[in-house]
Order: C-alpha cells, then structure tokens, then sequence
C-alpha cells in the first residue's frame, strides 16, 4: 500500500512527532499565527486530525511586532514519563522555551525560557539527563524546570559542509547516539543528513550514504526541497521520518508553489551497518509505500463551517495576538461577526481576520456576508493571504454612497482595485475557484447568479516572489483602515474544499 503524502497539506513546515502507545503527536511551525504551534494526533501515521494547538495563551505566545515568517519557529514534541515536551523558538519574543503537559491536547504549561541560544531546539532524555542541541549542533545539558544550562555549549558535529545546520535531533537507536539534522537550507539544496556516535557528545563520524533524503536534483518530482525530518518507531517496530516538502505548481515556468511547505512521511529501513535508509532510495515521492498499522481514518471536516457551535474550529487563526472583542460567535448565534478595528491586513498588528490553510492548488471558497459599510474607509470579505505585501481581497465597500462588491490585490509596491460593482440590499456571497494558475473571484446576491468579480494569479502570492516561510492562507475580514468600523461585518458561513 501507498501513502499519499503530503500527510498534512497546506502549511505545515518543521514537523516533529512522538509517539505514546499506539498514539501519535506531530507539531508544526506556526511563525505569526495565534493560537500557535498545531498539533495533530493520529494512530496510524497516515491519518491525521487536529487536536488544537499548544500555545493557546498570549503568556504562551507574546506576537507583539512580530512580522510575517517571524514568531514561532520550529518545534519539537517529545514524551518522558508521563509528560510531554514542547519546546521552540519565539523569533520576536523571548527565544527559546519549553512548555509542558499531561494530556497533548491542553493545557500546556507557561513557557520556561531556556539558556541557549540558536534555533530548532530538540530534546533527548537519558539517565534523568537532558540534552538541548540547537542549530549549528550546539548541545548543552540543561534543567528544564529553571532553563539554566548544567553544561557549557559544545558543537558536537561539523556536519556534512552543506550548511545551514538545522532541525537537529539526537537519538539513542541500538546503543548507538544518532545525531540527525538537515543542511542546505530550506529551499532547493534541502537534505538530511546523520550521523553517529557511542556517546552523546561525540565524536560523531557521518553516515556514508549521506544526505539519507533529498531531492535535489530529482527531475520530473513536483515534491522539491524536502529536509527537516523526525524520525519515530512505530508501535509495529517499522521506522517512518516525518520531513517537510514543496509541491511545485506543475507547468509553470519560473516554478512557484504558494502552498508553503507540507509535512510529508517516508519508510526507513536500517541497512547491515546500522545506517537509515529512507524510501529505498534516500529520495521522497508524493506516494510511498504506507505503514502496516491498522488504519484509522477521522471523520473529515465539513466543507461548510456554519459558525454555529460556540467557539472556533481549531484549523481557524488570527494574525498575531487577537483582540477578543473584535470577534463574537454569539451577538448574532450562527454568524461569526467581526469587527473591524484601525488595523489592516497590510499592518504588522492584528487586524480583525480569521484564518484557515490552503491544502490544495485546486480548491474553491466562499462565505456569505452581511456587512453595511458607513464610511468609504469601511471594508470587509474574503481574503486571500501570503503576507502583509501579498494578499488578494474580494469586499464589501462603500462607494459613493453605494454598497458596491470589489477585487483588491495587492502585491509588494502594487495595488489594484477592480472596478465597484453595485450590490442590492442584504447579505451577498463573495468566493473563489482556484485552479494553478488563478483565483477566479465571483459574488453573488443571496437570490441571485454568480458574477465575475476578477481573477488574481497565484504566482504573486507564492513563496517565490512573496518570500518567507508560510503558505496561502484563506478566510474573512474587517477593517475600518485607521478608523473603528461603525457597523460589525456578520458572516453566515465559511465553505472550503479542495476541487481535485
Ligand atoms: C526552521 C528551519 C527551517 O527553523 O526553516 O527548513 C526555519 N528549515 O529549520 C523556519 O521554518
């Protein structure tokens, strides 16, 4: 059998996993949304559905000034006696830290600040012992309850020369300590690499057939720049690395993705030396062949979100730290109402949105509005969103006293607006089909037929001309551009779904 991978699609980078039983938890990096860090829980490897997240507190996760692909930087999950670990990077605030629980789906602990600098933190325990290696294979001992170190800071492996030494992750396997860490960088040059040793500082001697995953270099494979990887037992004993991944847009030239990267899952196989194998071939492919655990599929998530239970689904986020007033679910029961504050979209602070990932090139989304615009200041929709320069908007607005429907795109110094188009009185429904090449923009009055609002390319809001470390992300807005919004925007319904 194959598993289809990416096993979490849509952004989902720096993935880690740990295992309890028959249970798995995997975290991904989360930079400046709130609630941060998702964690996802499976018990087959290939299923998986969100518990929540781990940083659900603004004690947790301080994102004041944090700007887009800053904030929380890959994390690491593991368990030990009867606790699990989380532990990352705030890139804005406060460094690395550790956080803790009993049960992975909440609550987990205040940070404690931790004494070592550098990024992706990981943790081995051992012989009531705790080891930190941060990036650059920087390892100390350290005290997690104080986050003072018990050790000076050693560089315990000089890598392969590829550079840019991250995801560190050290592990004991068969009496051996396995140091394995991705290098190159997370584009294209991306790879993982290991190496091993008798003892926990070293020396480490590389593994011969390194890097053990990489698909540089691999023509024809959408899957590109896959690195970052975790590796965990399964409770059958077979051995899987979790590892993050692109699929490139096929067909396009300069190549694009806007889907950032995904979180993928391979085989490994330890080979007579006691050296890992990963996918045969030290290369990934969208389909490999799947874990032998008995599958556990979960119930999928509703296309439509109707916004009637009393809080948000845990795949919904908001941009930095939410001001709580600004969003209700229960002023109007079954509508999500926003309130549009100062804020926009294009600032680094928290305008009123919430958020969702795109998981697929060809997709579709739509939600059914209720907004009256008082000032031509007065805006809310459908949003498109890379970051704070590149994002696309299909809103409502005021136009010389008329309520009119318009496309807003915005990419880096560009902006431009479509044409207004008048609307009758009432709720409208503003949405997207989205293929690899465009989103196709429509509105529609509540009675009435779908009308083309405009189309947006998708290149201007992939990774490669928008930069950073996310992906797409879709929801709705308000925004009073400098001004509070008189008027609350009401959204009936939020529908999303992959076409393909
Ligand atoms: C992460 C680093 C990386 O900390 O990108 O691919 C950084 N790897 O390991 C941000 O996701």
């Amino acid at each position: 059998m194959q598993t289809e991978n990416p096993i979490l699609k849509g952004f989902n980078p720096d993935p880690s996993v740990c295992r309890v039983g028959g249970d798995y938890y995997l975290v991904t990096s989360s930079f400046e949304y709130f609630p941060g860090v998702p964690i996802y829980h499976s018990r087959d490897l290939v299923h998986w559905r969100q518990l929540g997240h781990v940083l659900t507190r603004a004690s947790q996760l301080p994102l004041q000034g944090a700007k887009c692909s800053h904030g929380i930087w890959a994390p690491t999950i593991r368990f030990h006696e009867g606790t699990f670990y989380m532990i990352s990077t705030n890139m804005t605030l406060g460094g690395n830290f550790v956080v803790t629980a009993a049960d992975p789906a909440g609550p987990w602990s205040e940070p404690v600040l931790l004494d070592q600098e550098g990024i992706d933190p990981s943790l081995f325990f051992e012989d009531g012992k705790v080891y930190l290696t941060t990036s650059e294979n920087r390892q100390s001992e350290i005290n997690l309850i104080t986050g003072k170190r018990l050790s000076e800071i050693h560089t315990v492996w000089k890598g392969t020369g590829g550079g840019y030494m991250e995801a560190p992750h050290l592990y004991k396997i068969n009496g051996w300590y396995y140091l394995m860490v991705a290098e190159g960088g997370t584009g294209r040059g991306h790879m993982v690499n290991i190496a091993r040793s008798r003892n926990p500082w070293g020396p480490f001697a590389a593994c011969p057939h390194n890097p053990i995953l990489t698909n540089r270099g691999v023509a024809g494979q959408p899957l590109q720049c896959t690195g970052h990887g975790d590796l965990i037992q399964a409770h059958d004993g077979s051995w899987w690395m979790v590892f993050l991944g692109i699929r490139e847009v096929s067909g396009l030239f300069p190549r694009v993705h806007t889907l950032g990267r995904e979180t993928f899952l391979a085989p490994v196989t330890w080979n007579a030396q006691d050296w890992p194998v990963v996918n045969a071939t030290g290369h990934a492919a969208l389909a490999m062949p799947a874990p032998h655990l008995p599958l556990h599929p979960w119930p999928a998530v509703p296309v439509r979100d109707e916004f009637e239970t009393g809080t948000l689904a845990p795949h919904w986020v908001f941009l930095r730290n939410p001001e709580p007033t600004n969003y209700c679910l229960s002023d109007r029961p079954g509508w999500l109402r926003l309130r549009g504050s100062t804020a926009t979209l294009s600032e680094i602070a928290s305008p009123t949105c919430v958020l969702r990932r795109q998981t697929a090139y060809q997709c579709r989304a739509a939600t059914l509005i209720d907004f009256i615009p008082r000032r031509e200041s007065d805006e809310a929709g459908l949003v498109v969103f890379m970051n704070n320069e590149h994002c696309y908007a299909a809103r409502v607005v005021l136009r010389e006293g008329r309520r009119c429907v318009e496309l807003h795109r915005h990419v880096g110094d560009l902006r431009t607006v479509s044409t207004p188009l008048e609307i009758p009185p009432g709720s409208v429904e503003l949405g997207f089909a989205a293929d690899e090449i465009h989103y196709h923009f429509y509105w529609r009055a509540e009675s009435g037929e779908r009308k083309v609002l405009g189309d947006a390319r998708i290149r201007y809001l992939s990774t490669e001309v928008a930069g950073g470390f996310t992906g797409v992300m879709l929801g709705i807005y308000a925004t009073g551009n400098g001004h509070v919004c008189e008027s609350p925007a009401d959204f009936d319904w939020f529908d999303y779904e992959a076409t393909l």
